[in-house]
This record gives structure tokens, sequence and C-alpha cells, in this order.
């Protein structure tokens, strides 16, 4: 070797930047937790979400020696140049970068980063959320791993048939919301989680034998959480628009303030719950949820719908089985309902089957 030859300095320490706001984001932080053990590499980790690049990237460009991992976060193309930049003199300190996501990637956002030095490694997949992602990419053979992106998947793709997916589920929102009214930096809210979950996987936070969260504090707070979330959502079934539009029943109901949609999705997908009280209604194909900011939220009952497409009428998007768009504020919520029908009626784009062509 010449003595000019470029020096190698040693990656001693690890940065997870990982999505704050669900499962999937939690459970890829923990896998690639315990990939930093596995290699023996100093662990930190930044939880966040979109609207946070900027301050969580100027951290990234400080970094030295440091592996950088990224999951289950997408490419903020209004600050492409930032955060190429960051990594960039993140990568020149001695960094290594590694992005695991499965959002949509623009070609202009993918070259930016494989265009870095060093080899970045960047793998975008929609198949599989980003924890399966990590498990794949990072410990194949590591069962504690394989569990965790096993909840991951449960409640990304919104199959919800694990107990403990469920409830890993309701305790990270229930952390969140404290987490926000008491203003409490996020990363550290969600700690206690994310450390049970690197330590043992999701049989580490909760019990299946018991049905119980093994933290007595959390499995009281997601007890209340639950209680009071049925209650909102029952209440919400007060008031709400129904209108056959182009053969498919659209409903627009109120969010229940402290409900996610998903969850409230989840709830009037359910016919008991929509049969209950001496109620008896149909489950909607396209159910269109009003938050009080007027945010929009879109599920569906039958694939004779495709959300992302409906959500395109409302400057929103997501996938053909949920996703979210905007009407902006409102006062009464009777004229929210009539714009929609009404916008919903001039368009097909939003059936399935007028789809077919594209
Ligand atoms: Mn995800």
């Amino acid at each position: 070797m010449s003595s000019g030859a470029k020096k190698h300095t040693r990656i001693d320490s690890l940065l997870s930047i990982s999505h704050e706001k669900d499962v999937d984001g939690l459970g890829a932080a923990a896998i690639v937790w315990r990939y930093a053990r596995a290699k023996g590499l100093k662990f930190d980790v930044i939880l966040t979400d979109y609207g946070s690049f900027e301050k969580v990237f100027k951290k990234v460009s400080m970094r030295k020696n440091t592996l950088v991992i990224i999951t289950d976060l997408g490419m903020d193309e209004s600050l492409l140049d930032l955060i190429t930049e960051a990594l960039r003199r993140a990568i020149s300190q001695g960094c290594k970068v590694v992005w695991l996501d499965h959002h949509q990637w623009s070609m202009k956002s993918i070259q930016s980063i494989l265009s870095l030095p060093n080899k970045p490694i960047l793998r975008v997949n929609h198949d599989y959320c980003a924890a399966e992602i990590a498990f794949k990419t990072l410990m194949p053979r590591d069962s504690v791993s394989e569990e965790i992106a096993k909840i991951a998947h449960d409640t990304d793709f919104n199959v919800r048939e694990i107990e403990s997916a469920n409830a890993i589920s309701d305790a990270l929102t229930v952390t969140r919301f404290n987490a926000i009214s008491s203003k409490q930096d996020m990363t550290e809210a969600l700690m206690k989680i994310l450390t049970d979950l690197a330590d043992g996987g999701p049989a580490n936070v909760w019990d299946e034998q018991t049905q119980q969260f093994k933290d007595n504090l959390l499995n009281m707070q997601v007890k209340n959480y639950r209680k009071e979330r049925l209650r909102k959502m029952k209440k919400a079934l007060d008031t709400y628009c129904d209108q056959m539009i182009h053969g498919c029943l659209v409903r627009v109901i109120q969010l229940p303030q402290g409900v996610t949609t998903t969850d409230f999705g989840n709830f009037m997908a359910n016919l008991d719950n929509l049969n209950s009280d001496g109620r008896s209604m149909k489950i909607a194909d396209l159910l269109i949820t009003v938050s009080q900011g007027g945010l929009l939220g879109f599920r569906r009952g039958s694939d004779k719908v495709l959300c992302n497409k409906a959500a395109h009428l409302f400057n929103g998007g997501g996938h053909p089985y949920a996703a979210g768009g905007e009407y902006g504020s409102y006062s009464e919520f009777q004229d929210v309902c009539n714009d929609i029908f009404l916008r919903l009626s001039n368009s097909t784009e939003w059936l399935s089957s007028c789809n077919d062509a594209e």
C-alpha cells in the first residue's frame, strides 16, 4: 500500500433515525438497535416525523465515524438539497449511510442518495413494511427481530390479527398523546417501549398469557385510553351523513378528538358496532372522517372504491385502502358533507372498476 492511500477510519457508532408515529417505525428502530449490539457499536436513536427533518439532519451532519441508518421515513422532497448536503458532510467525516424504506421515492431523490460517496445503501420496497426490510437486511437470522417485524406488518398493513401488535400500537398512541400534551421530547417519551422491544421483542412488552402489559403504569394508561376511545367512537355515531354515489354507499363522519383515523376506521368497519344501542347501519363502501381542523381520512369497506383517488380530489393521497386529504376549516358539518358528496358525484376516478384502463 502506498502511504498516499486513503485512510479508512473505523465506524464505531450507529445513529438510528426512525419514524416516531407507528409500530413500524418503532419496530425498525428496535431491530437496528439489535444490529448495533450484534456489531458492538455505540447506539443513539432519534424518533421523528415529517416536518422535523431539518433539525434531525443537522445532527446527522455533525456525526463522525458513524453508521447512519434511516428507517420508515421517505424523502422530504422540499428538503432534498439540505438532506443530501448533511449526509455528504457526515460521510466526509467517516460516516456511512443506510436508508431502508417503503414509501414512494422519486427518481431524483433516489439518485441524490445513491450518488453520495462511500457506497450508500438505499433499499425501498413497497411489498414490505420498514421493520420487515430492516429484519431481512440487517438481522435475518435473529428470531426476536423476526417477531418485531411480524407485529409491524400486522399494524402497517392493517391485518389486525396479532393481539400484541394492537396492544403495542395503542401503547404507542397513548405515549405519543401524553408526550405531545406535556411537550416532552418524543424520543425520550418512547425510550422505555423501544428499549423493552429491542431487549426481548413484543413478548417483553406484552404478556400473551395474562393479556396485560408487563409495565403496570402502561397497562393502566392503555386500559383507560381504550375505554375512553370506545365511548368517544360510540358517541360519534350520533352525527353522520350517508349518500349513495355511483352505486356506492359513502359516509362522512366527524373524527372524535384523540382517536386515530385507523382506529375509528376499524371501528366503523365492524357491523357489531354499527348495530348496537338500537342502531342498524350498513358498513359504508367509502368512509370519510373529518377532523376538527378539517383534515380528511379515507377508509373503505369494499374494494369498489379507491381511497387514494378519492383523497386526490381533496389535495391528498395514499393507498387504495387508506388515504388522507384536506377540506379546510369549517363551521357546519352538514355543509362539509354536501361539498364532499358533490365533489365525489362529479368524478368517477375513485371507483375501482373505472380504473382498469390505467
Ligand atoms: Mn411504515
